[in-house]
């Protein structure tokens, strides 16, 4: 029987400041996931979207520098049920973001079925703030932290557990913007990380390589969070926090077709689209070129 798959599409900006990062999930749709992903030997199921609420206008009301505590909260809690729902049934959860801050649910729904979930953080920051440690308040760069357990309870506890992973199964790779607090918790957990500096002297392959033969014998299950600010703002221009100095969309392609090839990666979120931002969809397009192969595709 054909693989099973299921798509949740999660309308999250209240993880950061600037709107249109909840229209993700559509500019997807949009440049034909659901169809691009039909081509493969895959049985697709698109659950639709998670109910998140509207961003407070009073955007600035922060809880312990913590901007919209309680509405991510809520909305992390729905997609953790959904996610917890895909998993059982044994299909492949594919989540479509909206902003980073939707990690902590999706973790919170998939870790529960893994005694060692592998970890795969494709993006150009570490996501390793905390209230304390954010130059921001934006939980979209907290969700690695929360997952290890740090951070406020009302987000660590998600779904009634805690931590979600363990710090020896997190692979970072493509960072490039790392604050002073995110620097020290990698150095003190002992984070594996791949910043562009080693992605350019060893090459995407190597990476990959290495990133596989780490993962393989320690986990039991590998979940690819895709930030899609990882690849070079040129050529995925349509994201909230863009870093110059990225990844091409030639070595994203090729790392994903490496995973593919593993056949290690268990789950997957694609996430930080923010078509308002983008030239004619062209980020949510890439983002439908790197699932695709992913999942497979091949040209021979
Ligand atoms: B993303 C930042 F200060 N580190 O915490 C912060 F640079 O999910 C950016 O990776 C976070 O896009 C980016 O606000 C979060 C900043
Ligand atoms: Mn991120
Ligand atoms: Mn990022
Ligand atoms: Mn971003």
């Amino acid at each position: 029987m054909d693989k099973k798959l299921s798509i949740i599409g999660v309308p999250m900006d209240l993880g950061q400041n600037r709107r249109g990062v909840d229209m993700g999930p559509s500019a997807i749709r949009y440049a034909g996931v659901v169809e691009r992903l039909e081509q493969l030997r895959l049985n697709i199921e698109d659950l639709g979207d998670i109910e998140i609420s509207r961003p407070n206008p009073n955007n600035d009301q922060k809880v312990d520098n913590l901007r919209n505590l309680q509405e991510i909260a809520e909305g992390s809690l729905r997609l953790a049920e959904k996610v917890d729902e895909v998993v059982q049934q044994g299909s492949f959860p594919l989540v479509l973001g909206g902003d980073h801050s939707i990690a902590m649910g999706t973790f919170a729904g998939i870790s529960k079925h893994y005694e060692n979930l592998g970890v795969i953080w494709y993006d150009a920051h570490g996501d390793l703030n905390t209230g304390d440690s954010s130059p921001s308040g934006n939980i979209h760069g907290m969700p690695l932290a929360v997952s290890l357990g740090i951070g406020h309870e009302k987000l660590t506890n998600i779904l009634g557990y805690t931590p979600k992973i363990k710090p020896e199964n997190i692979v970072i790779v493509g960072a490039r913007s790392l604050d002073e607090g995110e620097k020290e918790l990698i150095k003190d957990k002992g984070i594996k990380v791949y910043t562009m500096h080693e992605v350019d002297k060893m090459g995407m392959p190597t990476v990959i390589s290495e990133t596989m033969d780490y993962l393989k014998n320690r986990t039991d299950g590998v979940h690819l969070s895709l930030d899609l600010d990882g690849l070079d703002p040129h050529e995925a221009p349509g994201v909230g926090t863009p870093v110059i100095g990225g990844l091409s969309y030639r070595e994203s392609h090729l790392a994903m077709e490496m995973l593919s090839q593993s056949q290690m990666i268990t789950s997957a979120e694609f996430v930080e689209v923010n078509p308002i931002l983008d030239e004619k969809n062209k980020t949510a397009g890439m983002a439908v070129g790197l699932m695709g192969s992913l999942l497979g595709e091949s040209l021979k």
